[in-house]
C-alpha cells in the first residue's frame, strides 16, 4: 500500500536536572558547592533519504522520542547530553504541525537535515549559583521539559516532468523508454497504483520524470484513484499530457483530452501549468487521422503535440527535445517556504487565586521554582523569596488583598506571606 500522507508525534528529550551536592574531601570541611548541570536533551531531526520512496514506514511507527538529557552529578559532573533521533523522510516531504498548520519544513533535498524540535537545556547545578555571599547554595534547576508535538507529513514529489492522462494511454510505457525505471506495463486500467520516478539522461539535460496513476473523469471529486496522486505532479515543472491517439479503446482522444484538462482545472493550480502533448500509439490504425483532428482543435493555443509510439519508439527524439528545450526556460520547481513559528502572546507567567484564606500562586515557572527549592535551607529560601519579588509575585499577592501571615501556596507547598 501507498501511503502519502501520515501523522506522527515526536517530543525532544528533556533537558537534565542540575545537582545540588558539595566537595567532600578528608580533612576539608565545608568544601564548595560542586553539583554539576543536567545534559540537554536530544533534539528531533528530520533527514531527506533519496532510497524512501513512500511514507509506509510511519504506518508502523508513528511515535519519535528523543532521550533525555542526563541528571548532573557531583564533582561538576555534567549530564550526559541526549542522542538526537533521526527520522528519516522521502525527498519531497513537507513537514506541518497539526494544531496551527505551520509549514515547519520541506524537505525537497536529499540529504537535507532539519532540526524539528531542539531538544530541552539541561539545568544548572549549585555550582552556578555560588556567590561571594552565598557559598553554600543549596539548590539546583531542574532541567526544560518538552512537550509532545504532533506533526502531518505530506509527500509531494519533486520531478522536473509529470506524465499525466487516461488510465491505459501509454503513460508508464513512456517512462521506462526514456529513463531506467521498470514500472509495472499492462493492458488494463490503473496498472499504475503508485508513482514511478525516472531519471532521464540521454538528451543532452538531465531531468526527473513522474508517472502517476491514470486520471478519469470525475477524478477532482474522488471517482478512480481519485485526485490524490496529482499532489505527486504539482511539484512539476511540465507536464506531458498523454493521450491514446488512436482512440484503440473506442474513446475520443479530442474528449479524452479536454476531459483530463477539466480535472486539472479542477485540482487548481495545475490549470496553468505548461503542458505539451505527448499523442501515444501512432502504430495504430486511426491515429494519423486523430492526430489531426486534435492538432486542429489545439490550433491557436500554445500547447504543442508530439505524435509518438512508445510501441515503436518512433518520434521520442522531437518529444524529448522539446521538453530539455522547454525546460531551462521554465521556472524552478517549488519548493515551499518554512513559516517562522507564531510568536505566542507572552504567556502570564503566574496566576493568583484565592481559596478561602489561602492564595494560590499558580503557573509554569512558578512551579520550576518550587521545584528548584530546598525548604529546609535558609540561603535556597532567600533566594526563593527573592526571585518572588524580582517577578513581581510579591506585589501581585499584595494587590490581591494578601497580608503579612496569609497563607500562600505554591504547588504542593505552602508558606506564610512574608512582606
Ligand atoms: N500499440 C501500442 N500499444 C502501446 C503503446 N504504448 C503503450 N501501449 C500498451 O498500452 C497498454 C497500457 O500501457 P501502460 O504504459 O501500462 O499505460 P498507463 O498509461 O501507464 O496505464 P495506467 O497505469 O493504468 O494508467 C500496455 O498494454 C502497453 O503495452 C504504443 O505506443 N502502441
Ligand atoms: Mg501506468
Amino acid at each position: 500500500m501507498f501511503v502519502d500522507q501520515v501523522k506522527i508525534t515526536a517530543k525532544a528529550g528533556n533537558g537534565g536536572n542540575g545537582a545540588v551536592s558539595f566537595h567532600r574531601e578528608k580533612f576539608v570541611q565545608n568544601g564548595g558547592p560542586d553539583g554539576g548541570d543536567g545534559g540537554n536533551g536530544g533534539d528531533i531531526v528530520l533527514l531527506a533519504d533519496e532510497n524512501m520512496h513512500t511514507l509506509m514506514d510511519f504506518r508502523y511507527r508513528r511515535k519519535f522520542t528523543a532521550d533525555n538529557g542526563g541528571n548532573g552529578a557531583a564533582g561538576l559532573c555534567r549530564g550526559k547530553n541526549g542522542q538526537e533521533l533521526v527520522i528519516k523522510v522521502p525527498v519531497g516531504t513537507i513537514v506541518r504541525s497539526t494544531h496551527d498548520g505551520r509549514l515547519c519544513a520541506d524537505m525537497h533535498e536529499a540529504g537535507q537535515r532539519h532540526v524539528l524540535l531542539k531538544g530541552g537545556r539541561g539545568g544548572w547545578g549549585n555550582a552556578h549559583f555560588a556567590t561571594p555571599t552565598r557559598q553554600a547554595p543549596n539548590f539546583a534547576k531542574p532541567g526544560q521539559k518538552c512537550e509532545i508535538i504532533e506533526f502531518e507529513l505530506e509527500l509531494k514529489s519533486i520531478a522536473d516532468v509529470g506524465l499525466v492522462g487516461y488510465p491505459n494511454v501509454g503513460k508508464s510505457t513512456i517512462l521506462s523508454v526514456v529513463t531506467a525505471a521498470k514500472p509495472k506495463i499492462a493492458n488494463y486500467h490503473f496498472t499504475t497504483l503508485t508513482p514511478n520516478l525516472g531519471i532521464c539522461r540521454q538528451y543532452g539535460l538531465d531531468f526527473v520524470m513522474a508517472d502517476i496513476p491514470g486520471i478519469v473523469e470525475g477524478a477532482s471529486e474522488g471517482v478512480g484513484l481519485g485526485i490524490q496522486f496529482l499532489r505527486h505532479v504539482e511539484r512539476t515543472r511540465l507536464l506531458v499530457h498523454v493521450v491514446d491517439i488512436a482512440g484503440s479503446e473506442g474513446r475520443d482522444p479530442v474528449e479524452d483530452f479536454e476531459q483530463i484538462c477539466d480535472e486539472l482545472v479542477a485540482y487548481g493550480d495545475l490549470a496553468e501549468r505548461p503542458q505539451i502533448v505527448a499523442a501515444n500509439k501512432m502504430d495504430l490504425p486511426g491515429a494519423q487521422e486523430n492526430l489531426e483532428r486534435l492538432r486542429k482543435h489545439l490550433h491557436g493555443t500554445d500547447i504543442e503535440v508530439y505524435p509518438i509510439s512508445a510501441a515503436t519508439r518512433q518520434g521520442f527524439d522531437e518529444l524529448m527535445g522539446a521538453i530539455v528545450r522547454i525546460l531551462p526556460t521554465l521556472p524552478e520547481i517549488t519548493v515551499f517556504e518554512e513559516e517562522p513559528e507564531a510568536i505566542a502572546a507572552p504567556e502570564a507567567p503566574f496566576t493568583i487565586d484565592r481559596d478561602g484564606a489561602v492564595y494560590i500562586v499558580s503557573g509554569p515557572a512558578m512551579e520550576m521554582l518550587i521545584d528548584s527549592v530546598n525548604f529546609s535551607d535558609e540561603q535556597s529560601l532567600n533566594y526563593f523569596h527573592r526571585t518572588l519579588r524580582s517577578r513581581g509575585v510579591i506585589d501581585a499577592l499584595r494587590a490581591a488583598g494578601a497580608k503579612e501571615g496569609d497563607t500562600v501556596a505554591i504547588g504542593d507547598m505552602e508558606f506564610d506571606f512574608i512582606e
